[in-house]
């Protein structure tokens, strides 16, 4: 029995400053008396995480002693970001070490600019994992993450004359002061070989005789929450070769096979795939899914057998949810376990598999679904084929009896896709075997429904649900935007808020206060300055403070319409040009802003961000238009560049093509910071605007149920502002018109497919609108406020407690300390 106590680690300034000179002579290796900012951070960092390692032991001891059921969150992708300002706000020891650092000469925000991006991910599903790691900590939730630990995550954008070239992103250059090794923590995985039956005790029995082994080598990052000693853990994994295989090889004399072996483990988990649009049937990819599976499984169940020997247990210690269909290999690894190793037997198997796996999904479209080779799998997997085909004959059996002999609807419902290319069904294997399958926002939830598992919506009602997607108020509010987070605890009279996000609605009293308006409007004004020296500095490019700086940064997709958003700026830019000189006063400065990556083999993407560029080029050189409009490109987005621009901007665009969006959680951001939103009704806007109100945002746009017709009636509905924009591109005004003629096909070439012809107008109507309320200035800031104001149901507190209580079945388990 332990007994509890406060750390060993003090967190007065002293401490902290003795703390760091400590780590620069020791761990860093510099003298005390001699070190630069790099050298500072990487002691600074050291020092943080001492702190935050034993607040982890601190919790995995309790956990241990208490054996709660704990949720392991399975996501194969995680976008961090940097970790040194989270890490201090969250432990509440930020200012110590602003002031420890001060007296040793250096400045706490300087320090942290040294910190690389942690980018293990592409997108929305891999920044919303990292949302909901600091929601389960905060929630003292007993929760793990699992991923894999890329060593090259998402590749760095470079933009050479306007195009963009992928550079890669090797993040662990320079070490990595988060993470802890643990050389102890390392499970086989393997892969390959055959499957043999054997006779066990009588009874027929199916036994894998692998024919490659991997070591997986565990990495945990700690993650701490907000106002609560608990600190939970992300757990990822590297491959390392496995002895047991190179011994072989180094026993035959083939030396030099060994060591390229040696090699082939490393890589593993050596590359993110970088594009976030749809499956990869690569065996490296299907390769990685297993491996961090494998490892997953093993370690969850050496943890419960710690303290449990019967498997009867596991469902009410043990919840598992799939974050996509990436990790859905689980389920058959979870049975091969279940059967071949502990001999439970199938039914046995299945029903403990039925109760631990949730699934979420965070696709729209069925294009968007992960389908494996049958025979890519049967190599590599032989033993997890088999139990798929098994799961799916059983499941086939069981609808016949529920919905007869309906073919059409067996073949679509079936795990197995027949066809050109036999195929699995991720998606439906996890939802075959999941108790809850989850959309990301009410609209996606219905489409789900209604659309993509319509025939399994009709078979288990219950299984589906919605749970609205969230951002963390801390990274995006109290880490990003200091002053704002300052002035919204001064209004409300606490910091509650940090942890009860749904206290921001205390705004709403004092949204038309003059005092606050004005006060709001400073915050807003530093937020942009701290932009435009950003944007000169990355662009050359001058902006004036005065404009409207209008942002759209994601990932660069034809869906998202970044196409439609430059050619409304090419509109704005032309009518400058035809309209009378003395008209111009009346025209609403604006600094649009775009940024984002593009898939390296997206070609109508990268043309995307090209003819940014060339517009931008022509119109920031032109005197005559001045500062009534400018363009930039931002470069390399990424988390920490999106903690830089969020609070700068004045207006956001979340203009995906209606029902195209599963959730969108940008505009989430956004809205924290009170910037207003211009927007279609596309996956969680809708939620935006019952909280908000349709009268605080811009709203325009073909509705999804529109979408369909429209799409029959194609091109005729072009309006002509569209068609004269699009021939200026055609007609070679920004240069480079070969480049860009099929991606003026994409619009005017008879298809139209994402609808930027029949929204233009009405996208054009809507910017109109945020021009006239950005001219009054009191009225943009009221409903800036309104928009902070209603962003609490967009934390992932509350989807994490959702989660927790609707679908896991965990409860909190919150180390008994004040600190
Ligand atoms: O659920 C998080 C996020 C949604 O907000 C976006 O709407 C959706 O597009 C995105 N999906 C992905 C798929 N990625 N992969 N791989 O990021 O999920």
């Amino acid at each position: 029995m332990f007994r509890l106590m406060d750390g060993f680690l003090k967190n007065d300034s002293i401490s902290l400053q003795q703390d760091i000179l400590r780590h620069v002579e020791y761990t860093v290796a510099r003298s005390r008396f001699n070190f630069d900012d790099f050298e500072a951070y990487q002691a600074l960092a050291h020092s943080v995480r001492d702190r935050l390692i034993e607040r982890s032991h601190d919790t995995q001891l309790y956990f241990k002693r208490k054996d709660p059921k704990r949720v392991y969150f399975l996501s194969f992708e995680y976008l961090m970001g940097r970790s040194l300002s989270n890490s201090v706000i969250n432990l509440g020891i930020r200012d110590q070490y602003a002031d420890a650092l001060s007296q040793l000469g250096f400045e706490f925000e300087v320090l942290a600019e040294q910190e690389g991006d942690a980018a293990l991910g592409n997108g929305g599903l891999a920044r919303l994992s990292a949302c909901q790691m600091d929601s389960m900590a905060t929630l003292d939730y007993p929760a793990w993450g699992y991923g894999l630990r890329y060593e090259y995550g998402l590749f760095r954008q470079v933009i050479l004359d306007g195009f963009q070239h992928e550079q890669p992103d090797f993040w662990l250059n320079f070490g990595n002061p988060w993470e802890t090794e643990r050389v102890h923590v390392t499970y086989p995985v393997k892969f390959y070989g055959v499957v043999e039956e054997e006779n066990l005790n009588g009874e027929k029995c199916n036994v894998w005789i692998p024919g490659e082994v991997v070591e997986a080598v565990a990495y945990d990052n700690p993650i701490p929450g907000y106002g609560t000693r608990n600190t939970i853990t992300l757990r990822l994994w590297a491959g390392k070769p496995s002895d047991q295989h190179d011994m072989e090889a180094y026993n035959t004399g083939d030396y030099i096979n060994a060591v390229v072996c040696r090699q082939k483990a490393e890589n593993i988990s050596s590359v993110l795939y970088p594009d976030d649009r749809s499956f990869q049937g690569k065996e490296l990819r299907l390769k990685q899914q297993y491996f961090f599976v494998s490892a997953s499984i093993q370690d969850i169940i050496r943890r419960f057998r710690e303290a449990h020997s019967n498997f009867d247990e596991f469902p009410e210690k043990v919840a598992l949810q799939l974050n996509d269909t990436h990790p859905s290999l689980a389920i058959a690894e979870v049975m091969r376990v279940l059967v071949d190793k502990e001999h439970l037997g199938w039914n046995k198997a299945w029903d403990i598999a039925c109760k631990i796996f949730s699934f979420t999904i965070h696709a729209v479209i069925a294009e968007g679904l992960e389908k494996i080779p049958v025979d890519l799998l049967g190599s590599l997997l032989p033993r997890h084929l088999q139990i798929i085909y098994e799961i799916n004959f059983k499941f086939v059996e069981e609808l016949k009896k529920r919905i007869g002999l309906d073919y059409n609807r067996l073949s679509r419902m079936s795990i197995i896709e027949e066809g050109a290319v036999k195929s699995i069904r991720m998606a439906n294997l996890a939802i075959v075997c999941s108790h809850s399958v989850n959309g990301v926002s009410k609209v996606h939830s219905e489409l789900l429904k209604a659309k993509l598992f319509k025939d399994f919506y009709e078979l288990w009602p219950e299984k589906f649900q919605c749970k609205t997607n969230g951002v963390t108020q801390r990274r995006w509010i109290v880490v990003s935007n200091p002053s704002l987070c300052a002035l919204i605890s001064k209004w409300l009279g606490t910091e509650a808020w940090i942890r009860d996000v749904d206290l921001l609605t205390g705004l709403r009293a004092y949204a038309a206060d003059p005092d606050l308006q004005q006060e709001w409007m400073m915050v807003k004004k530093v937020n942009k300055m701290r932009l435009a020296e950003y944007i000169e500095a990355m662009s050359g490019v001058k902006v004036s403070l005065d404009a409207m700086f209008d942002v759209q940064t994601k990932r660069i997709h034809e869906y998202k319409r970044q196409l439609l958003n430059i050619l409304g700026i090419i509109h704005r830019y032309d009518c400058i040009k035809n309209m009378e000189k003395s008209q111009r006063s009346k025209v609403v400065p604006r600094v649009c802003i775009i940024g984002g990556k593009a898939a390296p083999g997206y070609e109508i993407a990268k043309k995307i961000i090209k003819l940014c560029h060339a517009v931008a080029e022509k119109i920031n050189n032109d005197t005559d238009v001045g500062d009534l409009l400018k363009l930039v490109f931002i470069p390399d987005y990424n988390v920490s560049v999106a903690e830089l621009v969020i609070p700068g901007a004045d207006l956001s665009q979340h203009i995906s093509t209606a029902g195209h969006e599963a959730s969108g959680t940008g505009s989430m951001k956004f809205l924290m910071n009170g910037c207003l939103l211009l927007a279609t009704e596309d996956g969680s806007t809708v939620e935006i605007v019952e909280e908000i109100g349709a009268d605080n945002l811009f709203l325009f746009g073909a509705k999804i149920h529109e979408v369909p017709k429209l799409r029959e009636e194609g091109s005729p509905k072009m309006p002509l502002q569209c068609a004269r924009v699009i021939r200026m591109v055609r007609d070679g005004y920004f240069g480079f018109k070969d480049y860009f003629e099929s991606l003026c096909d994409t619009v005017d070439g008879g298809k139209d497919f994402y609808l930027l012809g029949s929204d233009f107008e009405s996208y054009l109507e809507a910017q109109a609108a945020a021009d006239k309320a950005f001219a009054d200035p009191n009225k943009w800031t009221q409903m800036s406020i309104l928009s902070t104001a209603g962003s609490g149901r967009f934390s992932s507190d509350r989807t994490i407690r959702d989660y927790a209580e609707k679908t896991w079945g965990i409860e909190p388990c919150r180390f008994p300390s004040d600190g």
